[in-house]
């Protein structure tokens, strides 16, 4: 049986990604950040007690920001692949936040990676380290992106992951470690973050179809994203830690639709008129815009014989069906006398 660990664990990534390692028989291990309230939600189908002896997954406190925790974890889980999903992933929060931004997202990789390569050196193995790299590295760089269109990063976090992508790519070099860096195109699902714009969509048209909220703000309705499905994208994530060499991949589905294009499409599946309760915010603009995401992943479907197997309209789909079952129950809680937040995406 194999063994991994996995940082942001509790993210959509995260939990999609030990499903599919689950599947495949791992052991999986991750981390979680101590909060004051549960942070587990999108693990709690396939997290059992830990006492239980077929306990398969299993959660340890940890956070990219303390590097002697992560180095005594790895060294204690001993693993085979380490994923690093671990990050403040959200674009327009790292221009109001870029120290913390960049000390998780560049120097909390190079804290992982410090511990993988005394781990690898140490027990003589050799493991496996996948790096979340992000398509915003292209940023301002005109589309189709490929391995060789060159980075040109336009917000704090941007700029942290292409620190982080090269941190990965120099230790490969100087180490003869196996990495590989996943640059990824935007990825969603219904268990998305609420705050990125999909989610904050989908959530908004349940919620307004059920009468529980009149209005949505949105910013840039203009740029377009490549918006591929989240689990089609962690089985990437597994196939490249698979290959025979460690290489850097673009994971894209080659499709690009404006966010107006995507209300257009939830709309319609929710049974919305959008233009009657859609409002523009400027606090949703971010100070340097991505314009155009595309890309092209050639590379990815030749050498690892990767394709995405769910369209774009069935990811919109599913995603708006999942809000408005959310938006019945929630509808359901209120008539009960329950107590439901409804401040949705108002915070990204
Ligand atoms: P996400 O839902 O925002 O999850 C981020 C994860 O990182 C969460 O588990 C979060 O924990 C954890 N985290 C945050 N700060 C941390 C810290 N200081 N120490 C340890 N863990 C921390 O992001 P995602 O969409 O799953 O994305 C996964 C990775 O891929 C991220 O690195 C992201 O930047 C990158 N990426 C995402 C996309 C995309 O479209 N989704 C595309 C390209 C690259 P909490 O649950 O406690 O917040
Ligand atoms: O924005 C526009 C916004 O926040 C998409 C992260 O996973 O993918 C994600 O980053 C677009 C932008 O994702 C709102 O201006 C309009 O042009 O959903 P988003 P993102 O910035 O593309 C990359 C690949 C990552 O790596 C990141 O971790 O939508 N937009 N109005 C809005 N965006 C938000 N969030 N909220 C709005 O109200």
């Amino acid at each position: 049986m194999k063994t991994a660990f996995i940082s942001g664990i509790t993210g959509q990534d995260g939990s999609y990604l030990a499903e599919f390692l689950l599947g495949k028989g791992y052991d999986v291990h991750g981390i979680v950040r101590r909060t004051s309230t549960f942070n587990t939600d999108r693990l709690d189908h396939i997290y059992s007690d830990p006492h239980a002896r077929d306990c398969r997954v299993h959660l340890h406190y940890g956070d990219l920001a303390n590097a002697a925790r992560l180095r005594q974890l790895i060294d204690q889980i001993q693993p085979d692949e380490v994923y690093n999903l671990g990050a403040q992933s959200h674009v327009r929060v790292s221009f109001d936040q870029a120290e913390y931004t960049a000390d998780i997202v560049a120097t909390g990789t190079l804290r992982l990676l410090e511990a993988f390569r005394d781990y690898a050196r140490s027990s003589g193995r050799d493991p496996r380290f996948y790096q979340a790299s992000s398509s915003e590295m292209f940023g301002a760089s005109a589309p189709p992106q490929t391995e060789t269109t060159p980075f040109y990063p336009r917000s704090p976090y941007a700029v942290s992951k292409v620190a982080a992508h090269w941190y990965a790519i120099n230790f490969r070099e100087a180490h003869n470690l196996f990495i590989a860096n996943g640059i990824l195109f935007n990825h969603e699902s219904p268990r998305r973050g609420e705050t990125f714009v999909t989610r904050k969509i989908t959530r908004a048209l349940g919620r307004i179809r059920e009468g529980l909220q009149d209005k949505l703000y949105l910013g840039n309705l203009e740029s377009r994203r490549d918006w591929g499905h989240a689990a089609d994208y962690v089985r990437a994530m597994w196939m490249m830690l698979q290959h025979s060499e460690p290489q850097d991949f673009v994971i894209a589905t080659g499709e690009s639709y404006s966010v107006r294009e995507f209300l257009d499409k939830a709309a319609a599946y929710a049974g919305v008129d959008w233009q009657k309760h859609v409002e523009f915010d400027p606090r949703y603009l971010r100070p340097t815009e991505v314009d155009y995401l595309e890309g092209d992943c050639t590379k990815a479907k030749t050498l690892l014989g990767w394709a995405p197997e769910i369209s774009f309209d069935q990811l919109v789909r599913a995603m708006v069906e999942g809000d408005l079952e959310l938006a019945r129950q929630e509808r359901t809680l209120l008539a009960a006398g329950h107590q439901v937040s409804v401040r949705g995406g108002a915070h990204g």
